[in-house]
């Protein structure tokens, strides 16, 4: 089934200067870019983004990151995208990230770990609304 996802690049991947590469492997995988912008967020818009966390310990330390610096947000597009997506990326600890994913090459931190993908259609729709609109979401 085509499905689309929300996909950050996150301040740490970046300021490291993989955003070529995190895009270079979604394409090589066929997955379509149906948006893409940068963004910086300020922390009130992180935790927003990330409401779902917030009685986490670590809410207040990932809504800081997540607006330490600019991202990028991408939708994807594409078979099973979602999944397939939360594949590339790895596991959120990049200790136990298969090897090859994003996150096992270029993570440094459980926080720090260079990319964001929607877990399942309801977050994807929440996520994607929460950064774009419809005219900027191509065909
Ligand atoms: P994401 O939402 O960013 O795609 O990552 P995820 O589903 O793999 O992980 P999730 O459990 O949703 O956690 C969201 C982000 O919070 C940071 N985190 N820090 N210090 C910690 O123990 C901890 N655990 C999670 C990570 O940046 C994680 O991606
Ligand atoms: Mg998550």
């Amino acid at each position: 089934m085509t499905e689309r996802t929300l996909s950050i690049i996150k301040p740490d991947g970046v300021a490291r200067g993989v955003m070529g590469e995190v895009i270079r492997r979604f394409e090589s995988e066929g997955i379509r870019i149906a948006a893409m912008k940068m963004i910086h967020m300020t922390q009130a818009q992180a935790e927003g983004f990330y409401a779902v966390h917030k009685e986490r310990p670590f809410f207040g330390s990932l809504t800081e990151f997540m607006s330490s610096g600019p991202c990028v947000v991408m939708i994807l597009e594409g078979e099973n995208v979602i999944a397939k997506n939360r594949e590339l990326m790895g596991a959120t600890n990049f200790k136990e990230a298969a090897p090859g994913t994003i996150r096992a090459d270029f993570a440094t931190d459980i926080e720090k770990n260079v990319v964001h993908g929607s877990d399942a259609p309801e977050t994807a729709a929440f996520e994607m609304g929460y950064f774009f609109n419809n005219f900027e979401i191509v065909g």
